[in-house]
């Protein structure tokens, strides 16, 4: 060891091209003070046509500069991560920690099993010790379907296992790995190519039957007597009577210290774990962080490893090298004892390549890597590595060192029935009664971001936290594949970081002296993301119903006050184009990105707001909506063209085409008045020229929407109910602007 030991296992990089971008930021600012001073040396008197409208632009500016430099604290500076897993090997080849991985599932049908296996396939077969190795499915629906599903792909592990180490597959979720060999280069780098092709064959015809019976059972929706009666685990749902009401039913389906569970090959397994927590009608079951709190528990007194990863059900290990790259944070003699966990971007793997939906492709690569700076990473609920200690509260002092190191502790084996039988209780509706569970420990309740507010909480005692981002992404998951669910989502998401505000762990006045003011800027970006509504709701309206009036809001051409807002407004839009295809994406995907951006701001930021106020007053209860997974072939069919799906009716539809219309409507009324006006031409340009490209702008992103009201025949488009109901209101919003002031 010697010299070799003091090698750190991590390296930090900076950002290169920061002075240039601080220059740009520092011109941005400047025009935005620009222009909050021709506001308020402007200000019409009262009385005035324009005095509502002015101000409220003026209110929506001041809103806007502000969000803006609190996003710059996750720009101004960024870290980039590097591992060196060679120098882990060497020193801690042997005592590398037990790792426990939990898979959260709630629902066989919006979450099918064979996806679900996939991920839990694709996280045993991880280049690691394998009786270091635990994975815990949670079914919090306790479906059988899922069960059989696990005891099948349990099966299926002890020839995929082998398989990925004798030629080092990747990925190792045999469904990718499948169709990534179907364009065949991965076998042909390959030396013993023939060897390889034929067992690829075997192995594909293994999974082939596993996907058949368990597609079978699915499409029955239940699994057949015959099977029932070969497996006694079964005999658990004797007592079940529906997913809210039912015992707790844990099975540990491979028992990796068993010395008969042996792969083909005869090498150990991982441990393998069902569990599906009692659930009864008049307990509160707190979602997914309910689940994860039980399996903390229940995996503490089976396998107990050191490092806990979790992972959503749709998301597979595309990276089987992941732990080794999260040990090495955790590992690391200089800095590691401080780091409480190592998050991974998520990522996804069914995205088209213009994103209509949008991804999170700037937050995982620009964002991140600037919270990162301040090791402030957002714990995100999945793809994330923790410490068992830290996630139960364990709070951070100075000169402490966790201890990592594994114990073998095969030797204390109780029965596995007894054991199992003893570990019920754990997983109870009442075992957290009068306990810190929810609250000091484990993960947080009664937030609707759960992973986000106890990543925070994890921070305010003192730790660090790592963003750990390579090249070749550890983890893909699914993103939403119609409008509905990303803005459903992003509802969620800006609703439980209004409630972190609120809270009593808010960055604002908990946080002042925890962590540092980036890092609380940081936090504050997203979690100011709903307040952003009524600026961006103010800036879709009124300059196109002003428009209408025939009453400029913003500078005339010809002056000089132009000048900050064309700045202002372009330097931001080519900053973004520039920073997203940087990221790797497409001209169009960034225009896609631009939709989905004023879309949710409209919508689900706006419900986010009214349902944390409403709830915040004392009313009614938020409810997690979890987003369908797969969805029928039309939808995919049209999501691979890239046509968006609307649908259905929703509040936010309704919402979303009446300021599409409303726009269209003043613009046209607009262009009507303006030929057969009084004025002229020139004279209208120049004193409505921004508000005439804002309101063209607003248009031409809504062009898909327009097509789905009138144009479209297919499933996808809006309905004629939607169409009548926002022709109405953006009708009499036009009418009302008649009267406006
Ligand atoms: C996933 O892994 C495969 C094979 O290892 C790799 O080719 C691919 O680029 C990875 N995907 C992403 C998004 O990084
Ligand atoms: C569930 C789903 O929609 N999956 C799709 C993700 O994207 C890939 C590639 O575009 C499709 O093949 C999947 O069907």
């Amino acid at each position: 060891m010697g010299e070799e030991r003091h090698l750190p296992l991590f390296e930090t990089t900076r950002a290169k091209g920061i002075v240039l971008y601080r220059l740009f930021a520092v011109s941005i600012f400047v025009g935005i003070c620009l222009i909050w001073v021709y506001r308020a040396i402007h200000i019409p008197n009262a009385g005035e046509d324009g005095r509502f409208g002015w101000m409220s632009l003026f209110a929506a500016e001041l809103w806007f500069g502000f969000y803006w430099f609190v996003t710059q604290a996750s720009r101004w500076s960024r870290v980039y991560r590097h591992t060196f897993k060679d120098r882990l090997s060497e020193r801690y080849e042997n005592v590398l920690p037990g790792v426990d991985i939990f898979v959260c599932t709630a629902d066989p049908i919006i979450e099918p099993p064979m996806m679900v296996m996939n991920t839990v396939l694709s996280v045993m077969a991880y280049d690691y010790p394998p009786e270091k190795l635990s994975v815990y499915l949670s079914d919090d629906c306790g479906s059988q379907l899922t069960y059989y599903a696990l005891l099948e792909a349990a099966e299926f592990a002890k020839s995929w296992i082998p398989y990925c180490k004798k030629y080092s597959v990747e990925p190792r979720s045999p469904a990718a790995y499948f169709v990534s060999t179907a364009s065949d280069a991965v076998v042909d780098q390959s030396q013993n190519r023939n060897h390889q092709f034929g067992d690829l064959a075997l192995i594909k015809k293994l999974y082939d039957d596993m996907e058949s019976k368990i597609e079978n059972a699915v499409k029955l929706g239940r699994v057949s007597e015959e099977v029932r009666s070969k497996h006694k685990g079964f005999s658990q749902w004797d007592s079940y009577s529906s997913k809210h009401d039912h015992d707790t039913i844990l099975q540990i389906v491979i028992d990796g210290k068993d010395p008969n569970a042996r792969d083909v090959e005869g090498c150990v397994l991982p441990t393998l774990v069902y569990l599906s927590r009692e659930k009864r009608p008049q307990y509160h079951h707190n979602f997914k962080a309910g689940a994860m709190n039980a399996l903390i528990r229940v995996s503490s007194r089976i396998s107990n490893g050191k490092l806990l990863l979790n992972v959503d059900c749709d998301m597979y290990s595309n990276n089987s090298m992941a732990i080794r790259d999260a040990l090495c944070f955790l590992l690391d003699e200089e800095q590691g004892h401080e780091i409480a966990f190592v998050q991974f971007p998520q990522n996804f793997h069914n995205l088209t390549k213009n994103e209509l939906y949008a991804s999170l492709l700037v937050i995982s690569e620009v964002e991140a890597h600037g919270l990162d700076n301040y090791w402030g990473t957002l714990y995100i609920g999945t793809g994330c590595f923790h410490r068992r200690e830290t996630l139960c509260g364990k709070k951070f002092s100075k000169g402490y060192k966790i201890e990592m190191k594994w114990e073998d502790k095969s030797g204390e084996n109780i029965g596995i029935h007894e054991l199992e039988e003893s570990l019920k209780s754990l997983a109870s509706c009442t075992f957290e009664e009068n306990t810190q569970w929810g609250k000091e420990m484990g993960l947080k309740y009664g937030c609707a971001v759960e992973d986000v507010i106890t990543g925070l909480a994890i921070q305010y005692r003192g730790w660090k936290s790592v963003n750990c981002n390579p090249t070749r992404k550890a983890f893909l998951g699914l993103n939403a594949t119609t409008l509905l669910q990303i803005l459903v989502q992003h509802k969620r998401w800006a609703e439980g970081n209004l409630q972190i505000l609120l809270s009593k762990y808010s960055v604002l006045w908990y946080g002042h002296g925890k962590i540092s003011l980036g890092h609380q800027l940081g936090y504050l970006r997203f979690n100011l993301w709903a307040v952003n509504c009524w600026p961006t709701l103010i800036y879709s309206i009124l300059p196109s119903l002003y428009l209408l009036r025939g009453t400029s809001l913003f500078p005339q051409v010809s002056s000089a006050w132009i000048i900050p807002f064309a700045y202002v407004m372009t330097a931001k839009q080519i900053g973004s184009l520039v920073e997203y295809m940087w990221c790797g994406g497409t001209i169009l995907g960034w225009w896609n990105d631009q939709r989905i951006w004023l879309y949710q701001r409209t919508t689900s930021y706006l419900f986010a707001f009214i349902d944390t106020i409403v709830h915040y007053l004392g009313y009614t209860d938020s409810a997690f909506v979890i987003t369908a997974k797969v969805a029928d072939e039309d939808v995919s069919e049209r999501y691979e063209k890239e046509i968006m799906e609307f649908g259905g009716s929703s509040p936010m539809f309704t919402l979303l085409a009446t300021l599409a219309l409303l726009n269209l409507y003043c613009f046209a009324g607009f262009v009507k008045t303006a030929i057969t006006g009084t004025k002229g031409i020139a004279e209208v340009y120049d004193t409505m020229c921004l508000q005439i490209l804002l309101c063209v702008v607003l248009i031409f992103i809504n062009l898909p929407l327009y097509e789905a009201l009138y144009l479209r025949k297919d499933k996808g488009k809006l309905p004629s109910s939607v169409a009548f109901k926002s022709m109405a209101f953006a009708g009499f919003a036009c009418i009302c602007s008649k009267f406006m002031y």
